[in-house]
């Protein structure tokens, strides 16, 4: 029976447009759905949206609609971004589903059964923008952090999940099976995380249900209650199977960013303890070896694309969307995230680098070698590709495609590639492969076969060599095509049908690949792969695209200066950094927008007149100047405590001013 492979991707909120991160992950899972399927494994590989929760309920309130409207409005990006790119994804789950919400039912009342999950009052610190209850020692963590994270004081009846009772297990499943999270790195994190310095005793009971927000799944028998978004979101990856394709479980790999390893190495394999463990099995003893085979085989948590040092994000302004990435095409895209991006590490993203990456590699590299031994094979053989006697060395022999990988200099290239992509290492397995086709270079150099075709009429040596040569290429250039399936499908199916062979590069074993093929007939015309990007201009071009159609500026009008201020009634005035939480209109009022703003030591309403230039969303997480000491004021009735600074046009167009994005709400101004 074929091993079965199911993948996931993490399921993405609903309250954005899909960025390069998301694709990102997407991209990664499907080219493991990809690979596996051609390693002849059966390959389950799902992705979807996460629609609950408070983040959901802000952003929709923030822009008038409902949260359910919300989703119906950005999911179809995703599917159609997906589609667009040619993801092969057999499923698509949105926890807004009938057969999501009935599975959380039943779950959740079966964890109430065993008493994993129970109700109490909870009396302590909640962190508002962690949606979180949080303990004095994390308090102090969070206030130290300084971002401004808002902590109040709350009591209120919850259900919990009793996750402490689970910490025993956790520590086992690490310790006994470190491939639960991958790369090696990252299971440290989340050591530390469980028993810091190795104590016991630090995992606290997770709250796992919410009475503050309504759009979640209503607690079955207690409707004031909504589930907590993370038990309602981790579950989709076993909701999803239903019952059809119940057989693929558990999930094989599960592909996170960073930032949401802990609930997938911490909270969901506790969840599934809980679900599947029998009441014989203490939760103080030995961790049941049966449960492992039920839970995720390997948490592959991966770093985030950066822009310079940054984290990407919407109130930076700094986002890489995938559209911008497509314009070279899917399989470029694709090639470029897998190839510079070692995972578990950060990267940071350039335009520039992602377009030298593809001319160096697919327009020089690759496509220039296939064109040459292609064009070689037709101009000295008629395009039949020779099968010399005695085969030339393979790469696995012959040259050394090692330099630089000494840990590999024993394995044959073939099996150093498929090894590192079987244990997800893409960018080495693609830089081994890379240093071969470079070899593939450098033996065209040194043999010259264009002297070998002068001298062969003469020499039935130099006529051998020359079909060595050429075959040794032909030979390469199909390992290579079919290697390169899972990452770029449609550039590696071209390269196929170039060098005459029939069929699908795709539906290649890649486990029975080897050096060794019987050329089946004439070689055909794969017509350029990839053709050189012209750097400068498309720069050019992108910043012409990033203001589409944007009006010259107004010639500015200065104003005259006004009279001089002396130093300390300048100072009167106090500035403060501020930070946006909530936006949202003010009704029967174009330019009025009322925000709550975080000055690090207090929340505030301020009511701006930026509603003509500024939609309330696009302010959400935004840094702002506040003049924090203006006397309150009354604006349509709501009363303002400050004012936002900001930059003004001849039409009298606000620009908020920004302070950088390192700085943290509360800093004074000045
Ligand atoms: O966290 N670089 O959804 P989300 C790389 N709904 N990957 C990035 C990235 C970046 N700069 N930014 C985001 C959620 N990602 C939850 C998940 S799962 C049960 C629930 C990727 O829309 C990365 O995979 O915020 C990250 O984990 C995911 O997008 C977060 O997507």
């Amino acid at each position: 029976m074929p091993q079965r492979f199911y993948v996931t991707t993490p399921i993405y909120y609903v309250n954005d447009k899909p960025h390069i991160g998301h694709t990102y992950t997407t991209v990664l899972a499907d080219v493991l759905a990809r690979f596996h399927r051609m390693l002849g494994e059966e390959v389950y590989f799902l992705t979807g949206t996460d629609e609950h929760g408070q983040k959901i309920e802000k952003t929709a309130a923030a822009r008038g609609i409902t949260p359910q409207q919300l989703a119906d409005e950005v999911v179809p990006n995703f599917e159609a971004l997906w589609k667009r790119m040619g993801l092969t994804h057999d499923d698509f789950i949105r926890t807004t589903q009938e057969r999501h919400k009935t599975v959380i039912r039943e779950r959740f009342q079966q964890l109430l059964g065993t008493g994993d999950i129970f109700k109490a009052t909870y009396k302590g610190l909640y962190s508002v923008s962690d949606e979180a209850y949080v303990t004095e020692t994390q308090a102090k963590e969070l206030q130290a952090q300084g971002l401004g994270h808002q902590l109040v004081e709350l009591e209120e009846e919850s259900y919990f999940f009793r996750l402490s009772a689970y910490e025993n297990w956790l520590i086992q499943l690490y310790d006994r099976h470190p491939e639960f999270v991958r790369p090696e790195f990252r299971l440290n994190e989340v050591r530390q995380f469980v028993a810091p310095e190795g104590q016991r005793g630090n995992l606290q009971d997770l709250s796992i249900s919410r009475t503050s927000i309504t759009w979640g799944i209503p607690v079955p028998g207690d409707p004031k209650h909504v589930v907590y978004v993370w038990f309602d979101a981790l579950l989709n990856y076993l909701s999803a199977l239903g019952e059809e394709h119940k057989e693929f479980w558990p999930p094989t790999v599960q592909i996170v960013g960073k930032d949401i390893l802990r609930f997938h190495a911490v909270y969901w394999p506790a969840f599934l303890m809980a679900m599947f463990r029998r009441e014989d099995e203490p939760l103080d003893g030995p961790f049941p070896e049966r449960l492992r085979p039920l839970l995720p085989g390997t948490i592959l948590a991966h770093g985030w694309w950066l822009m310079g040092e940054s984290k990407m994000s919407k109130s930076l302004g700094n986002i890489v969307r995938p559209e911008q990435l497509l314009r070279f095409g899917n399989d470029a895209a694709r090639f470029f995230l897998l190839r510079d991006m070692q995972i578990g590490h950060d990267r940071s993203f350039s335009f520039e680098g992602f377009m030298e990456r593809l001319n160096a590699d697919l327009a020089n590299g690759l496509g220039n070698l296939a064109a040459r031994s292609i064009s070689m094979i037709k101009k000295y053989r008629g395009g039949n590709v020779p099968t010399p006697p005695v085969p030339m060395d393979r790469p696995s022999i012959g040259i050394n495609p090692v330099a630089g990988h000494p840990s590999r200099a024993r394995g044959s290239a073939l099996v150093a590639i498929l090894q590192d992509f079987r244990a997800n290492q893409f960018d080495g397995g693609l830089d081994l492969l890379w240093e071969i086709l470079r070899d593939m270079d450098r033996q065209i150099v040194k043999t010259q076969p264009w002297k070998l075709a002068k001298e062969e009429a003469q020499n039935p040596e130099a006529a051998a060599e020359l079909d060595r040569l050429l075959e040794q290429l032909w030979q390469t250039l199909r390992v290579a095509a079919a290697l390169l399936a899972p990452i770029m499908p449609e550039l590696s199916q071209q390269l196929w049908s170039g060098l005459g062979l029939p069929g699908q590069a795709s539906d290649q074993r890649l486990d029975e690949l080897d050096w060794d093929f019987p050329p089946p007939g004439p070689v055909g015309d794969p017509g350029p792969l990839f053709a050189r990007i012209d750097k400068e201009a498309e720069m050019a071009e992108m910043e012409a695209d990033a203001a589409p159609g944007a009006p010259a500026p107004p010639d500015l009008d200065v104003p005259p200066l006004r009279e001089p201020v002396d130093y300390d009634t300048f100072a009167r005035t106090d500035l403060r950094v501020g930070k946006v939480l909530e936006a949202e209109r003010v009704p029967k009022s174009d330019k009025l927008i009322k925000m709550k703003v975080d000055l690090g030591f207090e929340l505030r309403t301020v009511v701006g007149g930026i509603g003509k230039a500024y939609a309330p969303e696009d302010l959400l997480g935004r840094l702002v100047v506040v003049v924090a000491n203006l006397a309150p004021r009354k604006l349509m009735g709501i009363e303002s405590h400050g004012m936002l600074l900001a930059a003004s046009d001849n039409a009298g167009l606000p620009y908020l001013v920004a302070p950088p994005a390192d700085a943290r709400p509360g800093f004074i101004v000045k």
